[in-house]
Protein backbone atom coordinates (compact mmCIF):
# COMPACT_ATOMS: atom_id res chain seq x y z
CA UNK A 1 0.00 0.00 0.00
CA UNK A 2 1.20 3.46 -0.74
CA UNK A 3 -0.05 6.65 1.17
CA UNK A 4 0.75 9.74 -0.18
CA UNK A 5 1.12 12.21 2.55
CA UNK A 6 2.03 15.93 3.74
CA UNK A 7 3.52 16.08 7.41
CA UNK A 8 1.72 19.06 8.51
CA UNK A 9 -1.75 17.71 6.68
CA UNK A 10 -3.62 17.07 9.31
CA UNK A 11 -5.68 14.52 7.46
CA UNK A 12 -2.56 13.01 6.24
CA UNK A 13 -2.04 12.60 9.88
CA UNK A 14 -5.41 10.89 10.13
CA UNK A 15 -4.19 8.32 7.88
CA UNK A 16 -0.73 7.81 9.54
CA UNK A 17 -2.30 7.16 12.89
CA UNK A 18 -5.40 4.59 11.39
CA UNK A 19 -2.57 2.52 9.55
CA UNK A 20 -0.28 3.04 12.40
CA UNK A 21 -3.33 1.65 14.92
CA UNK A 22 -3.84 -0.97 12.94
CA UNK A 23 -0.46 -2.33 12.18
CA UNK A 24 -1.06 -1.88 8.85
CA UNK A 25 2.53 -1.06 6.55
CA UNK A 26 2.93 1.25 3.84
CA UNK A 27 4.94 3.18 1.48
CA UNK A 28 5.13 6.79 2.31
CA UNK A 29 4.83 9.03 -0.88
CA UNK A 30 5.52 12.54 0.41
CA UNK A 31 3.67 14.83 -1.35
CA UNK A 32 4.54 18.48 -0.22
CA UNK A 33 1.86 21.15 -0.53
CA UNK A 34 4.07 24.27 0.00
CA UNK A 35 6.07 23.05 -3.57
CA UNK A 36 2.73 22.64 -4.51
CA UNK A 37 3.45 18.66 -5.51
CA UNK A 38 -0.49 18.08 -4.95
CA UNK A 39 -0.68 20.13 -8.00
CA UNK A 40 0.96 18.36 -10.63
CA UNK A 41 -0.14 16.55 -13.05
CA UNK A 42 1.86 13.19 -11.46
CA UNK A 43 -0.64 13.98 -8.22
CA UNK A 44 -3.77 14.75 -10.37
CA UNK A 45 -3.66 11.39 -11.64
CA UNK A 46 -3.57 9.96 -8.71
CA UNK A 47 -6.02 12.18 -6.85
CA UNK A 48 -8.24 14.59 -9.46
CA UNK A 49 -9.29 16.55 -6.44
CA UNK A 50 -5.66 17.53 -5.54
CA UNK A 51 -5.83 16.86 -2.12
CA UNK A 52 -3.97 15.00 0.21
CA UNK A 53 -4.36 11.51 1.91
CA UNK A 54 -4.75 9.34 -0.90
CA UNK A 55 -3.96 5.74 -0.31
CA UNK A 56 -3.25 3.03 -3.59
CA UNK A 57 -3.46 -0.24 -2.55
CA UNK A 58 -1.24 -3.08 -4.09
CA UNK A 59 -4.05 -3.91 -7.07
CA UNK A 60 -3.86 -0.04 -7.68
CA UNK A 61 -6.85 1.17 -6.57
CA UNK A 62 -7.31 4.89 -5.57
CA UNK A 63 -8.78 5.67 -2.23
CA UNK A 64 -9.75 9.22 -1.13
CA UNK A 65 -10.81 11.31 1.72
CA UNK A 66 -9.76 10.43 4.82
CA UNK A 67 -12.89 9.65 6.98
CA UNK A 68 -14.06 7.37 4.23
CA UNK A 69 -10.73 5.72 3.91
CA UNK A 70 -10.50 5.25 7.94
CA UNK A 71 -13.81 3.53 7.75
CA UNK A 72 -12.98 1.51 4.68
CA UNK A 73 -9.49 0.14 6.20
CA UNK A 74 -12.11 -0.28 9.32
CA UNK A 75 -13.87 -2.75 7.04
CA UNK A 76 -11.00 -4.50 5.47
CA UNK A 77 -9.11 -4.78 8.79
CA UNK A 78 -11.98 -5.09 11.63
CA UNK A 79 -9.63 -5.30 14.37
CA UNK A 80 -8.47 -3.53 16.31
CA UNK A 81 -11.42 -1.15 15.34
CA UNK A 82 -11.75 2.21 14.83
CA UNK A 83 -15.65 2.50 15.21
CA UNK A 84 -17.79 1.16 17.30
CA UNK A 85 -20.75 -1.59 16.15
CA UNK A 86 -23.82 0.15 18.32
CA UNK A 87 -25.95 2.60 15.82
CA UNK A 88 -25.94 5.26 18.41
CA UNK A 89 -21.79 4.90 19.32
CA UNK A 90 -21.39 4.81 15.90
CA UNK A 91 -23.59 7.77 15.36
CA UNK A 92 -21.37 9.87 18.57
CA UNK A 93 -17.97 8.68 16.52
CA UNK A 94 -19.34 9.74 13.09
CA UNK A 95 -20.68 13.11 14.57
CA UNK A 96 -17.13 14.14 16.41
CA UNK A 97 -15.14 13.38 13.41
CA UNK A 98 -17.61 15.22 11.14
CA UNK A 99 -17.50 18.87 13.48
CA UNK A 100 -13.59 18.55 13.28
CA UNK A 101 -13.26 17.37 9.12
CA UNK A 102 -16.66 18.95 7.98
CA UNK A 103 -16.69 22.03 9.84
CA UNK A 104 -13.40 22.83 10.81
CA UNK A 105 -10.83 21.78 9.05
CA UNK A 106 -12.30 22.67 5.45
CA UNK A 107 -12.44 26.37 6.49
CA UNK A 108 -8.66 26.66 7.61
CA UNK A 109 -7.34 24.56 4.76
CA UNK A 110 -4.63 25.51 2.81
CA UNK A 111 -6.08 26.59 -0.63
CA UNK A 112 -8.51 28.69 1.81
CA UNK A 113 -6.28 31.02 3.77
CA UNK A 114 -4.28 31.20 0.00
CA UNK A 115 -7.95 32.35 -1.56
CA UNK A 116 -8.50 34.72 1.39
CA UNK A 117 -4.96 36.05 0.76
CA UNK A 118 -5.01 36.98 -3.14
CA UNK A 119 -8.83 37.48 -3.59
CA UNK A 120 -9.70 39.32 -0.59
CA UNK A 121 -6.29 40.70 0.33
CA UNK A 122 -6.05 39.37 4.14
CA UNK A 123 -2.77 40.17 5.31
CA UNK A 124 -0.88 36.84 7.19
CA UNK A 125 -1.69 38.54 10.64
CA UNK A 126 -5.72 38.90 10.15
CA UNK A 127 -5.46 35.21 8.61
CA UNK A 128 -3.30 33.68 11.20
CA UNK A 129 -4.44 35.15 14.27
CA UNK A 130 -8.54 36.28 13.50
CA UNK A 131 -9.84 33.94 10.57
CA UNK A 132 -7.70 30.68 11.89
CA UNK A 133 -8.75 30.90 15.84
CA UNK A 134 -12.15 31.90 14.62
CA UNK A 135 -12.98 28.93 12.97
CA UNK A 136 -10.97 26.53 15.60
CA UNK A 137 -12.97 28.17 18.99
CA UNK A 138 -16.55 27.93 16.65
CA UNK A 139 -15.34 24.36 16.34
CA UNK A 140 -14.33 23.58 19.83
CA UNK A 141 -16.99 25.40 21.77
CA UNK A 142 -19.38 22.68 19.57
CA UNK A 143 -17.43 19.88 20.40
CA UNK A 144 -16.52 19.93 23.89
CA UNK A 145 -20.24 20.69 24.40
CA UNK A 146 -21.22 17.49 22.30
CA UNK A 147 -18.52 15.21 24.47
CA UNK A 148 -20.21 16.97 27.39
CA UNK A 149 -23.53 16.44 26.80
CA UNK A 150 -23.59 12.94 25.74
CA UNK A 151 -21.57 12.29 28.76
CA UNK A 152 -20.25 9.18 26.73
CA UNK A 153 -16.16 9.90 27.23
CA UNK A 154 -13.66 8.26 29.05
CA UNK A 155 -10.21 8.14 28.62
CA UNK A 156 -10.76 8.55 24.60
CA UNK A 157 -13.86 10.37 23.48
CA UNK A 158 -15.59 6.93 23.52
CA UNK A 159 -15.10 5.58 26.62
CA UNK A 160 -11.75 3.46 26.86
CA UNK A 161 -12.59 2.75 23.22
CA UNK A 162 -9.95 4.48 20.74
CA UNK A 163 -12.06 5.07 18.05
CA UNK A 164 -12.00 7.74 14.19
CA UNK A 165 -13.29 10.33 16.57
CA UNK A 166 -9.84 10.45 18.37
CA UNK A 167 -8.41 9.95 15.33
CA UNK A 168 -9.72 13.30 13.78
CA UNK A 169 -9.54 14.78 17.50
CA UNK A 170 -5.37 14.65 17.83
CA UNK A 171 -4.43 16.78 14.28
CA UNK A 172 -6.73 18.82 14.77
CA UNK A 173 -5.52 19.91 18.32
CA UNK A 174 -2.26 19.88 16.55
CA UNK A 175 -2.75 22.46 14.26
CA UNK A 176 -4.90 24.58 16.62
CA UNK A 177 -1.61 24.57 19.05
CA UNK A 178 0.67 25.24 16.12
CA UNK A 179 -1.63 28.17 15.62
CA UNK A 180 -0.99 28.91 19.27
CA UNK A 181 -4.76 28.82 19.57
CA UNK A 182 -5.56 28.98 23.16
CA UNK A 183 -7.32 25.61 23.86
CA UNK A 184 -7.94 26.10 27.92
CA UNK A 185 -11.74 26.53 26.94
CA UNK A 186 -12.22 22.94 26.23
CA UNK A 187 -10.86 20.55 28.95
CA UNK A 188 -12.15 17.64 27.91
CA UNK A 189 -11.39 17.60 24.93
CA UNK A 190 -7.40 18.30 26.21
CA UNK A 191 -7.30 15.58 28.20
CA UNK A 192 -8.09 13.27 25.77
CA UNK A 193 -5.68 14.74 23.58
CA UNK A 194 -3.27 14.46 26.01
CA UNK A 195 -4.35 10.37 26.55
CA UNK A 196 -4.35 9.84 22.98
CA UNK A 197 -0.86 11.94 22.31
CA UNK A 198 0.39 8.96 24.49
CA UNK A 199 -0.45 6.03 22.25
CA UNK A 200 2.42 4.78 19.79
CA UNK A 201 0.04 5.24 17.07
CA UNK A 202 0.58 9.42 17.46
CA UNK A 203 3.76 9.47 19.18
CA UNK A 204 5.09 7.87 15.82
CA UNK A 205 3.47 9.31 12.92
CA UNK A 206 3.33 12.97 14.44
CA UNK A 207 4.05 15.76 12.15
CA UNK A 208 7.86 15.93 13.35
CA UNK A 209 8.64 12.13 13.37
CA UNK A 210 7.68 12.05 9.70
CA UNK A 211 10.97 12.15 6.97
CA UNK A 212 9.07 15.07 5.19
CA UNK A 213 9.31 17.09 7.99
CA UNK A 214 11.14 20.33 7.33
N1 LIG B 1 -11.93 16.15 3.00
C1 LIG B 1 -10.59 15.77 2.62
C2 LIG B 1 -9.70 16.98 2.77
C3 LIG B 1 -8.29 16.75 2.30
C4 LIG B 1 -7.50 18.03 2.37
O1 LIG B 1 -8.07 19.11 2.26
N2 LIG B 1 -6.17 17.92 2.53
C5 LIG B 1 -5.37 19.12 2.65
C6 LIG B 1 -4.20 18.89 3.60
S1 LIG B 1 -4.72 18.65 5.25
C7 LIG B 1 -4.83 19.51 1.31
O2 LIG B 1 -4.44 18.67 0.52
N3 LIG B 1 -4.80 20.82 1.03
C8 LIG B 1 -4.24 21.33 -0.16
C9 LIG B 1 -4.82 22.65 -0.51
O3 LIG B 1 -5.67 23.14 0.23
O4 LIG B 1 -4.41 23.17 -1.54
C10 LIG B 1 -10.10 14.59 3.46
O5 LIG B 1 -10.59 14.44 4.59
O6 LIG B 1 -9.29 13.80 2.98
Amino acid sequence: MQLYTFFRSSTSFRLRIALAYKGMSYEARYTSLPKMEHAKPDYLSVNPQGLVPALIDDSGKVFTQSMAMIEYLDDLKPAPALMPKHPEEKWYVRAVAQIIGCEMHPLNNVRVLKYLKTAYALDDNKINKEWYPHWIHEGMRGLESLIASQGRAGTYCLGNQFTMADVCLVPQIYNAKRFNCDMTPYPAAMKIFEACAQLDCVKTTEPATQSDAI
